[in-house]
């Protein structure tokens, strides 16, 4: 009679497990290119941590950001449409007004209409406040907490730009009010030196013809100027592990119900500043020890999901916003140190560019109570996950603009390889991929992003470019001479899209 009674509780308990809806985390590399991982078939760096998770996962090789720069990428995930339909999306500086409306389903009010906590932790980059003139050191709204989040710790833009602080919900973390922030993108403001007057203050040198040489904050040379706020200005080697406390802190106390955390990290973004514990370790100069840091830190948050008991009911996702670049403006040993490791792996271009090393990323995700080690080639974007998680918790979306979003509920679960039909993805040019073509539209930008710059290829051209991406990844035969009709059927349809405006 007891064992009956046992089994009947064990019974029931599985399927309480099994009814309850899971968590959902997103860990959102900045500027991680397809060649970064171990797992994607890097050899001069090992990234233990996201191994394990593509071993008990499934890891995508055909999986794209929109865009090839961070703000349309981000635009993207949050809004479910492409971020070229929208003027305004692309990299915003510092003191940017919100651009995600906040009157039209985002990818958090997806989950909150499921009835699930939410979160950002980390980068945000998609604007504050209704306008550009805003006052930091009172309410700063509209922003995370308007689109989609319960809970909001993040920095602004980018951690080369001003104002470099956390903002916790709607308020600098540690202001003090005597000592109010002021930031402008335009004129020097404040007594704080600048890297352009004090290039001898600097701990770590810009690059020479690059922005960073505004207000210096813990030695960096920024974009745009600050005054004030000492006392809330992070510290670069820290900041990631204050991120990492913050999102391990939001998994601890929303464990026992439904949540979604959108864990957006730093690194290997420009200035690489990684910790003590990691500064020297990667032989790749500061930009390999920023993704080792970055690896940890995605194990670290497996060990919380572990410990908090969740691990067979929490699907991880692991991406990135943009392709890869060296000198992004710091002479910090990413271009010296290299070792011949390649951040695009077999691709061609990087950040910037419309080329495949521009917005193919790595893709991993761990789906619950599955062990699977799987690889897809399915085509798929991170501009799906809107429509996906609505799929999949049946979240109705009939005030959207996330029309260019599509469900890929199966393909993520690992039982479909039929990805998308065709993807429209932005570097410098609009491109078009379907049937494994991709035609590049004609552009009359530079082909190189600069070589006293980043140094990457565009895929800028004035012809007309087509590649046979299952026979050619990295791009290296155009074919549009030779196949007149694809590029034809290619451009229309690419005309096509853009005119189903929104
Ligand atoms: C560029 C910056 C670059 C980086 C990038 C944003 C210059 C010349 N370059 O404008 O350093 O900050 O913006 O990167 O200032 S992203 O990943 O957030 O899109
Ligand atoms: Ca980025």
């Amino acid at each position: 009679m007891k064992r009956k009674l046992l089994l009947l509780l064990c019974i029931s308990i599985s399927f309480l497990v099994v009814a309850q809806k899971p968590n959902v985390i997103i860990i959102y590399a900045d500027d991680l290119g397809y060649g970064d991982l171990s797992c994607y078939g890097a050899t001069k760096i090992h990234t233990p941590n996201l191994d394990k998770l593509a071993k008990q996962g499934i890891r995508f090789t055909n999986a794209h950001s929109t865009s090839a720069t961070c703000t349309p990428s981000r635009y993207a995930l949050m809004t479910g449409q492409y971020p070229w339909r929208r003027t305004g999306t692309n990299i915003l500086p510092g003191d940017a007004a919100l651009i995600v409306p906040t009157n039209k389903i985002t990818l958090p009010k997806v989950f909150k209409q499921a009835g699930y906590q939410t979160a950002i932790v980390g980068k945000w980059h998609l604007g504050l406040g209704d306008q550009i003139e805003k006052n930091w050191n009172s309410e700063i709204k509209p922003g995370p907490n308007e689109t989609g989040f319960d809970y909001a710790f993040i920095f602004p833009a980018t951690a080369d730009r001003v104002p470099t602080v956390f903002i916790e919900n709607h308020q600098v973390v540690g202001l003090d009010t005597t000592d109010p922030i002021q930031v402008d993108y335009h004129k020097k403001i404040g007594n704080d030196p600048t890297g352009a007057e004090h290039p001898e203050l600097l701990k770590m040198k810009a690059s020479p013809n690059h922005g960073h040489n505004n207000t210096i904050v813990n030695g960096i040379g920024r974009i745009g100027f600050m005054s004030g706020g000492n006392t809330a200005r992070w510290t670069d080697e820290e900041m990631p592990l204050t991120f990492l406390e913050k999102a391990k802190t939001f998994i601890d106390v929303s464990k026992s119900k439904p949540f979604f955390l959108f864990y957006a990290l730093t690194e290997p973004h420009v200035p690489r500043m990684p910790s003590t514990m990691f500064k020297g370790k990667s032989g790749l100069g500061f930009r390999g020890d920023a993704i080792l840091q970055l690896d940890w830190s995605v194990g670290e948050i497996m060990k919380q999901v572990k410990a908090a008991g969740i691990e067979k009911n929490t699907i991880i996702i692991f991406s990135s916003d943009n392709g890869p670049v060296l000198d992004d403006g710091y002479v910090d040993g990413a271009v010296t140190e290299l070792n011949g490791h390649k951040p695009n792996g077999p691709l061609r271009g990087g950040k910037y560019s419309a080329l495949e090393a521009g917005a193919r990323i790595p893709f991993i995700i761990k789906w619950p109570g599955k062990h699977l080690s799987k690889t897809s080639d399915a085509l798929i974007c991170q501009i799906d996950l809107l429509t996906t998680f609505a799929s999949l918790l049946n979240v109705s979306i009939n005030d959207s603009i996330a029309t260019d979003s599509e469900n890929m509920l199966k393909v993520l679960k690992g039982n479909s390889k039929t990805g998308r039909t065709l993807l429209v993805k932005q570097g410098g040019a609009l491109s078009i991929i379907k049937d494994g073509f991709k035609y590049i539209e004609p552009n009359n930008g530079p082909p190189n992003t600069g070589t006293l710059l980043t140094n990457i290829e565009t895929g800028n051209s004035p012809e007309p470019q087509l590649f046979d991406l299952k026979k050619d990844i990295a791009e290296k035969n155009n074919l549009a001479q030779q196949y007149p009709d694809k590029v034809k059927e290619l451009k229309d349809l690419l005309e096509k899209i853009k005119r189903n405006k929104q």
